[in-house]
């Protein structure tokens, strides 16, 4: 391969998706540095991008498939050819297909990272199998699913316009860097004079900074959002000509809010109601304004109806659709994400999925991953039996971490793709060792809701064994008697996606990023997409599938005196979720799971910085290092999540449940139409020593 600079995309070590520029010598990555000139990302880049190099060619990497050769989980392994590999992934899959039946079969991937996500429901659907577990009922559907009945269209924060006021809630875009919106874009609407409210239980960086800080009590996100709906009807501040001429249900709005009063909900979350008041008020008087919400708003079995009430605030306050509020994003124009995943060829797939049985929202593309689980354990609505992982770790990632290892344990054929040996492909009968970004060509964010896509071309070779999920899917596809439905090869793949913006693959890497168009108010001339073609305050969608048709925000329960502490958590800075505890360079920044408590809790347990402490929920045990801050208010604490050890190569499962912060979690009661487990706001108790 050539020398020289080339230009790609970070592959979502967030959700950024920022441009980089990559240094090559001698066929290998020499320097990453961040791409000043890049259209979207303008230079923001964060240390998990700048680290390539040392992922790429890091000594724990999987290099080549191997199949167990050992009980389950005992770290024994045979190394095999691609060609073994694919055919014990065919035949084990044909041989449940045609035993049992599709059902039987299940795909799981949790965060996509690129078209491979697409792909592999699309191997799904044409096997006429329903299960592709993901992690969508805790990661953005509650925010997306509730945004479409209420609006039509998911609405993305604008902080490239003129935004008055960022009200940030939930969410933490400089360390995570949220769907299309960078940290940096933040910090540049800022310094054009926008006003900050922070709704968090911690004092971010970006909360020291806010206006307005309203330190939440976990969980109780529904309460305070309903709050803020009270203060802004009752007191007149919404926008009336938008109401009146754009929503349906405002009066049913109206009466749903009334009990909400500042009192009740400064008691509930924690917050002075004056404060409540205040924020409520700023945020429905700078006009525009914009709402950032994160991935907090929707891990209570409240989240439906959590995210359901922000978006009512959104439109009350008239800034859906408007410049520097909330817009609806398009994508460049691009195949269908319908042809892509091959929807028309499994027709009935709405009634076979799990959803169904469960009775959960019917337009859910994946089935909450703790369904497969169960399904797996209990043989309920039927049994699983082989199950295909991509790009997840649910040893780490699902609630009830227990439970998924048994799961896991039971079936009769797990293989898992992935670059090191993670826990989950530990307990694999075939691990496949795969390619990874600059090692192959590949198109960044589609089939997301973010209205662009970004270049991510090969720069480097591989290593000999290893090989894209494109590639895989794609082979393994055509092993299974679908070959007309799969391409020659993955490139094809590429320029079919690519057909209809008219750019092969190499004039779009030319490009860079391709935006889709950028048009405001567009319901001015349609209307919204929802069934009255308005804003729909009381939803009647929801009300057809025999949910609420208006939001409820449930007050929280008193702290059980064995579990005096409330546990929260958010994602690593330096690592996406469980995975790249084995690159140094991010390491040494965090070489160990933290546990921050306030000084309060500290000195009424004993804790001193740095103490060993054993974290414990009615759920179980885990440890973790404490961490003595003001950051945080008694009696809220708030815990490292997704972590093993990469290192301990001497255990099979690396550590898997000594830090894990699923193994304290558990499934129980979930939202009814989301289908989410309470993954924050868990009562816990500290033990030192
Ligand atoms: N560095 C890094 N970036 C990532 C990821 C990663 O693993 N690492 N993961 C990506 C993914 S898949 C996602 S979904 C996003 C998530 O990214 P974000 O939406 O930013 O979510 P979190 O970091 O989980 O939490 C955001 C904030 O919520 C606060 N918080 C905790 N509990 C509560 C609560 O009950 N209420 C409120 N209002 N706030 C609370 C936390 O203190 C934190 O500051 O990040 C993406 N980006
Ligand atoms: N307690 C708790 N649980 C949570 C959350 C929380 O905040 N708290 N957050 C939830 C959220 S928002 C999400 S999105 C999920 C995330 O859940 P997961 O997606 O399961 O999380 P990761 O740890 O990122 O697992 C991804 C795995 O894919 C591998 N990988 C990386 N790139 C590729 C690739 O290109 N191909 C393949 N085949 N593998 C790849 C990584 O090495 C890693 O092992 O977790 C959820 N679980
Ligand atoms: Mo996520």
């Amino acid at each position: 391969m050539a020398q020289g600079w080339f230009r790609t995309h970070c592959a979502r070590f967030d959700h950024g998706g920022c441009g980089l520029k990559v240094f090559t010598k001698n066929g290998r990555i020499d320097k990453v540095v961040p791409d000043p000139d890049d259209p979207f990302s303008h230079g923001w880049h964060c240390r998990k991008g700048l680290s390539a190099k040392e992922r790429l060619e890091n000594p724990l990497r999987l290099t080549q498939p191997l199949r167990r050769n050992g009980p389950r989980g005992s770290g024994l392994w045979e190394p095999i050819s691609w060609n073994e590999a694919l055919d014990q992934l065919a035949q084990a899959f044909s041989k449940a297909l045609h035993a049992r039946g599709p059902e039987s079969l299940a795909f799981a991937q949790g965060a996509p990272k690129g078209p491979e996500f697409f792909l592999l429901l699309r191997l799904a659907n044409l096997l006429r199998c329903p299960n592709v577990a993901g992690s969508q009922h805790v990661c953005h559907m509650p925010r997306e699913q509730m945004a479409l009945v209420t609006c039509g269209f998911f609405p993305v924060a604008d902080l490239h316009g003129p935004s008055r006021c960022v009200l940030l809630w939930g969410s933490n875009p400089t360390a995570t860097n949220e769907e299309g919106v960078l940290g940096g874009h933040l910090h540049a609407c800022l310094k054009e004079g926008a006003r900050l409210v922070v709704v968090d239980p911690l004092k971010t960086g970006l909360a020291e900074k806010a206006d307005l800080w309203l330190q939440i009590r976990p969980g109780t996100d529904d309460l305070l959002a309903m709050g803020f709906l009270h203060v802004i009807l009752e007191e007149g501040l919404y926008d009336h000509g938008f109401v009146e001429q754009w929503t349906v249900g405002f009066d049913d709005l109206r009466q749903a809010v009334r009990p909400y009063t500042p009192d009740r909900v400064a008691a509930g979350c924690w917050v002075d109601k004056e404060k409540i008041t205040a924020a409520a008020r700023l945020y429905a008087q700078s006009r525009p304004a914009c709402l950032q919400w994160g991935n907090a708003v929707e891990h209570t079995p409240n989240s439906a109806d959590t995210c359901r009430a922000l978006v009512h605030l959104m439109a009350v306050t008239g800034n859906l659709e408007e410049p520097g509020g909330n817009v609806r994003t398009e994508m460049p124009r691009l195949m269908a994400l319908k042809d892509m995943i091959a929807l028309d060829d499994f027709p009935d797939r709405p009634k076979k999925l799990l959803n169904h049985h469960h009775g959960i929202l019917p337009r859910l593309i994946s089935v909450p991953g703790w369904m497969v689980v169960e399904s797996i354990l209990h043989q309920a609505p039927y049994p699983i039996r082989c199950l295909y992982v991509q790009g997840t770790n649910p040893m780490l990632s699902y609630s009830e971490a227990p439970s998924v290892k048994r799961a896991l344990e039971s079936l009769d054929f797990l293989a898992v793709a992935d670059q090191v040996m993670t826990p989950t492909a530990a307990l694999a009968d075939l691990v496949l060792p795969i390619a990874l970004p600059m090692e192959y060509d590949d198109i960044g964010h589609y089939g997301l809701p973010h209205g662009f896509v970004t270049a991510r071309p090969k720069i480097v070779d591989p290593p000999e064994g290893c090989r894209s999920d494109l590639w895989i899917l794609n082979e393994w596809g055509k092993r299974m008697g679908l070959a007309e439905r799969f391409w020659d090869g993955p490139q094809d793949i590429l320029e079919a996606i690519l057909a209809p913006s008219g750019f092969t693959y190499r004039e779009f890497c030319e490009k860079g990023v391709l935006f889709g168009p950028k048009r405001f108010r567009t319901y001015r001339d349609k209307g919204f997409k929802t069934p009255s073609g308005k804003v729909e305050l009381r939803s009647s969608l929801l009300e057809k599938w025999g949910f609420r048709a208006l939001p409820v925000a449930e007050d929280p329960l008193a702290l059980p005196s064995d579990f005096p502490l409330l546990l929260t958590s958010r994602k690593p800075k330096d690592f996406f979720h469980s995975a790249y505890r084995h690159l140094d360079s991010l390491r040494k920044n965090h070489p160990e799971p933290r546990v921050w408590v306030s000084r309060e809790t500290a000195t009424q347990l004993g804790i001193r910085e740095g103490q060993d402490v054993a974290v414990e929920t009615a759920h179980g045990r885990i440890r973790q290092r404490a961490h003595v801050t003001e950051a945080l208010r008694h009696p809220v604490v708030l815990a490292d999540y997704g972590w093993w050890f990469p290192e301990k190569t001497e255990d099979p499962l690396r550590g898997w449940d000594t830090a894990n912060l699923n193994m304290i979690t558990a499934v129980g009661r979930t939202d009814p139409v989301m289908a989410t487990p309470q993954v924050r706001a868990i009562p816990c108790r500290i033990v030192p020593g």
